[in-house]
């Protein structure tokens, strides 16, 4: 093997490693070092692709000479303790100046503390969000770096030469430093789950409603594909719905298990924006929805608690179908508007600077959630930057003031036909609270105070007050506690 070969490598040649290490190796200009843990990867990897002029390392050391200097490493490893593992190895053989780059879908706080870690040692530790699964990895992902500013002048050219492409611009940004790209990650993924949860409820509100068939509802969103929500999720939706079982010849939508299945991004980015305080209600109560769905054991009272007697039937099979629509577009915008709110509140308590149109940008091609709204709220921060509330933006008041009516009918038909509609019904009570004047939170404030004396502030004076409720005093007492 010829020394310092390569100018880039890949650690762990699973889906994601081999189709990123191919990707690599099809651009101008590069040759790829790849090493696996076990050797079989390896073997098969460069058996079955003589065409990448891959070359193999089958040890630490034997990787780290055959990359030349500064060495610049992507892990594609199983997320956790295999990651730590591997970057104790590589800091090993790698040198200061090198570059250490985590694809792996590492939790971004992680991702702060192993570049902590290696800072010390001279190396630049990159976490990078990827995106668009093995596809994506092969040919074109939506890559999401964080780490330092000088990594970024070695990485930026290599990756914007794998990336996806939208519209002539490629999808990946340095999106800020340490844990910065695994945290716009998660959040995306975040999203997805909403996007995912919401065309289910659509689809199952269109099924019901109007006894239409799967293949018939393909059509359906064949066609609002062609529209504001042209998505890649509303694309491939209208392929599954489209799938015939071979072996029963029913549509397969039927005959697949009704548990949603998690890696658990929706419950980091949930947990996250509890942590954050920031309502992400439509994620979470996607995030719940898998959850509820594969509690089989619960799901047994099905036939034990009431509901509405009657099925659902709506007389206008069309106008039905075109206020799920608008449901639909209403609750994906409270979605990716709550998921920037996080990323925001994010960059704030970690120090990072995070340009939120860049953001929706590079979500435009080779990851899950692409949808051409991005474009809209690549607008909108584009005129306001520091917008506070996306979906405060000009494009988007004028779409929801244009849904919200078709929003209302579909949740309140959902509750009295007993459909369950957990992401529309959230989303829409989240436009609500933003919207109203006055929340009961004042009652709250009260409730607090008369069992814990937690204090309330009023809306006529400054400072903060606390009642004297109970006892043998009738007259409400307020004191500033200042
Ligand atoms: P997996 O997540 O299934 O991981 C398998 C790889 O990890 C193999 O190469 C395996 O080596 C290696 N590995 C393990 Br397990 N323990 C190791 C250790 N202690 N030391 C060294 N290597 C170790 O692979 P994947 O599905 O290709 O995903 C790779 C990463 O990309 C993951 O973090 C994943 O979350 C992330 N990701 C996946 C997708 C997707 O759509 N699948 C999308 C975006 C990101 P072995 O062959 O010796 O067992």
């Amino acid at each position: 093997m010829p020394e310092a070969a390569a100018n880039i490598g890949v650690v762990g040649l699973a889906v994601m490693g081999s189709n990123l290490a191919r990707n690599l190796a099809s651009r101008e200009g590069n040759t790829v070092a790849v090493y696996n843990r076990s050797r079989t990867k390896t073997d098969e990897l460069i058996a079955e692709h003589p065409e990448a002029g891959f070359v193999p390392a089958f040890s630490y050391e034997e990787f780290a000479s055959s990359l030349s200097v500064p060495r610049t490493a992507v892990i594609m490893v199983k997320a956790g303790g295999p990651t730590d593992a591997v970057i104790d190895e590589l800091v090993r053989v790698f040198e200061p100046g090198d570059i250490i780059v985590d694809g792996g879908n590492a939790l971004f706080t992680d991702t702060i503390r192993r570049e902590k870690a290696v800072r010390d040692t001279g190396i630049n530790f990159v976490g990078m969000g990827v995106s668009g699964g093995e596809e994506g990895a092969l040919l074109g992902p939506s890559l999401m770096p964080g780490g330092s500013d000088e990594s970024w002048v070695t990485l930026g050219p290599i990756l914007r030469s794998i990336a996806a492409v939208a519209e002539g611009e490629p999808c990946v940004t340095h999106v800020g430093h340490d844990g910065a790209g695994h945290f716009v990650k998660m959040v995306h993924n975040g999203i997805e789950y909403a996007d995912m949860q919401l065309i289910a409820e659509a689809y199952d509100l269109i099924r019901r409603g109007t006894g239409k068939s799967p293949a018939e509802i393909a059509d359906v969103f064949a066609e609002w594909n062609r529209g504001e929500l042209e998505s890649y999720l509303i694309e491939i939706t209208a392929e599954v719905l489209r799938q015939v079982d071979a072996a029963t010849g029913t549509p397969l939508v039927d005959v697949i298990l009704d548990q949603a299945g998690a890696k658990g991004t929706g419950a980091w980015t949930v947990q996250t924006a509890l942590d954050l305080g920031v309502p992400v209600s439509g994620i979470a109560e996607a995030t719940f929805a898998r959850s509820l769905s594969s509690h089989p054991e619960q799901r047994i009272v099905s036939g034990v608690l009431p509901g509405p007697a009657e099925a659902l039937v709506v007389a206008d099979a069309d106008a039905f179908v075109e206020d799920v629509r608008l449901a639909l577009f209403a609750s994906k915008i409270v979605a990716y508007s709550q998921g920037f709110d996080e990323i925001r509140a994010g960059a704030a308590q970690y120090g990072w600077s995070i340009d939120l149109g860049a953001i929706s940008k590079i979500w435009r091609g080779g990851c899950i959630i692409r949808a051409q709204f991005l474009n809209r709220i690549a607008d909108s921060y584009a005129q306001t930057p520091d917008l506070a509330v996306l979906m405060t933006a000009p494009y988007f008041v004028e779409a929801l003031g244009r849904a919200q009516g078709a929003w209302r009918r579909i949740v309140s038909t959902a509750a009295d036909a007993g459909i369950p509609s957990p992401a529309f019904s959230s989303s829409l009570a989240y436009y609500d609270g933003l919207r109203a004047k006055r929340l009961p939170a004042a009652l709250i404030q009260g409730q607090r105070d008369f069992f814990g004396a937690h204090t309330y502030k009023r809306i006529d004076k400054p400072g903060t007050f606390h009642t004297l409720w109970s006892g043998d005093r009738t007259e409400i007492e307020a004191e500033d506690t200042h």
